[in-house]
């Protein structure tokens, strides 16, 4: 693959044109003889899919049309649990040149792993979100996701040299350091997740330096959910342009969908290599076009590890509107938030980043702030801990009250708001810890 320039018409500087604007009938042609070999790979491959297939009696060979797939089971994190560390795997361990891994703090880590032609289909993706997002090559890529068992580090990494950049590998953490390279080598291109974005404009602003006349001009941010409303303040304290990134280990690492620097609209998901469909979480059934649920994602060109059906937990809807910057790929419509995060605050259901599109941009407040949750009577409750911003000098309680007002107004939830002094809430090295939940000791 090669990068392309625009050419006489209008579109934009893409990667790889050809895919990223393929015609509709022949992303479906390509999806369907992609997935059919991906169905025999993970049968004949893996295991644990011919047991899955087998309980459900269907075989790769009953796929005909992709409407068939709603007929082959879903794959869940557990199933990657249950068969740590390697059992998952379509291709014998010695073939695979990469593992990554979750942190594992709720129980067995998951691991994933890449062949050759797997490491190159994600740099090349990576290099294609990076096209999307407005990068060109020659450009200085300052890249603070964290390197190691986590994807965002190599992901971006290969990707950023895979377009022609100079990556700075700095990963997450050391954030004066950060700054200081940020004003030395004039990167232009910052790769972090959202929240840690804001840690490094913040740092940069105690230690006298004016971020946003730096020559940084575009961010590329995802790992965690995120509102307009949080774009909105970082794009103002860096003086960039924000755009939002998707993507999951399981699937890949980062890179599986990206917004375009033209639109900013929804997340175009690269179909030739992905196939996405949206279900209702409680009954598996598949939503129609444009309607929110779960996001299930099935891999179409992965040889180490075949994703059939897999349940990401994310909560987001597709559109498959014609996009103005001309790529013809589905989009996804930014993940509000996962359907494990959910809270059920005395009976209403909210989402963190509901809490925080409410608060980030609230005149007198800072944009650092955690959920608590505890246990009042048989009912959860929520603390909402924000910090005041640095130059505020009015009255805290009545501030907290008039948030407390606010989140009830516009979510309908009610909630305590406690005003932290500056620097009082915790400050994020990669995804930030939004809920802090207390209930468990309460019991
Ligand atoms: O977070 C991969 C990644 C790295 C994506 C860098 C983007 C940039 P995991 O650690 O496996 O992989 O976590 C995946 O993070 O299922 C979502 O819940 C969440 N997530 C990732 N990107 C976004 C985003 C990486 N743009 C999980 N918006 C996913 C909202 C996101 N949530």
């Amino acid at each position: 693959m090669s990068a392309q320039t625009a050419g006489a018409d209008t579109l934009p500087y893409m990667f790889d044109r050809a895919a990223e604007c393929m015609p509709r009938s022949e992303l479906k042609a390509l999806q369907l003889s992609r997935l059919k070999t991906t169905l025999d790979r993970a049968y004949n491959k893996v295991p644990h899919y011919k047991k899955k297939f087998d309980a459900a009696n269907v075989k790769p060979g009953d796929l005909k049309s992709l409407a068939d797939l709603a007929r082959f089971p879903f794959t869940v994190k557990t199933d990657l649990r249950d068969n740590y560390p390697f059992g998952m795997f379509a291709e014998p361990r010695e073939q695979l040149l990469r593992l990554h891994a979750s942190s594992g703090t709720t129980g067995k880590p998951t691991v994933v792993g890449y062949t050759k032609a797997d490491l190159n289909m994600w740099a090349d993706l990576m290099a294609r979100c990076f096209a999307t997002m407005g990068a060109r090559p020659g450009e200085i890529v300052h890249n603070a996701y964290g390197y190691g068992l986590f994807t965002g580090g190599l992901g971006a990494h290969y990707g950023a040299e895979r377009l022609g950049c100079t990556v700075v590998p700095i990963s997450g953490g050391g954030t004066e350091r950060q700054v200081t390279l940020l004003q030395d080598f004039g990167a232009t291109i910052l790769c972090a997740t959202p929240s840690y974005a804001l840690n490094i404009a913040e740092v940069a602003e105690n230690m006298g330096v004016d971020i946003r006349k730096l020559p940084l001009r575009v961010g590329i941010f995802g790992a965690e959910p995120w509102t307009d409303a949080m774009r909105r303040d970082i794009e103002a304290r860096l003086g960039i342009e924000a755009i939002d990134i998707y993507g999951l280990s399981e699937i890949m690492g980062p890179g599986v969908a990206c917004e375009c620097q033209q639109m900013k609209n929804g997340l175009h998901g690269w179909e030739d290599h992905f196939l996405f469909e949206v279900v209702d979480p409680d009954t598996m059934q598949p939503k129609p076009m444009g309607e929110a649920g779960e996001l299930v994602i099935t891999t179409l060109t992965k040889e180490a590890l075949p994703m059939i059906r897999y349940r990401t937990r994310d909560i987001t809807r597709l559109s498959d509107e014609p996009c103005a910057c001309g790529r013809s790929h589905v989009r996804i419509l930014r993940v509000t938030g996962r359907n494990d995060d959910m809270l059920i605050i005395r009976g209403v259901n909210v989402f963190p980043s509901q809490v925080e599109a409410v608060m980030v941009g609230f005149p007198g407040l800072a944009p650092h702030y955690q959920l608590v949750l505890t246990r009042e009577g048989a009912l959860d409750a929520m603390t909402v801990e924000v910090e005041q911003a640095p130059d505020f000098k009015g009255d805290r309680q009545r501030k907290a009250e008039e948030v407390v007002h606010h989140i009830k107004s516009l979510i309908g939830v009610s909630c305590k708001v406690v005003l932290k002094a500056p620097g009082e809430v915790p400050r994020s090295q990669g995804k930030a810890v939004r809920v802090k939940d207390e209930r468990k000791k309460a019991n």
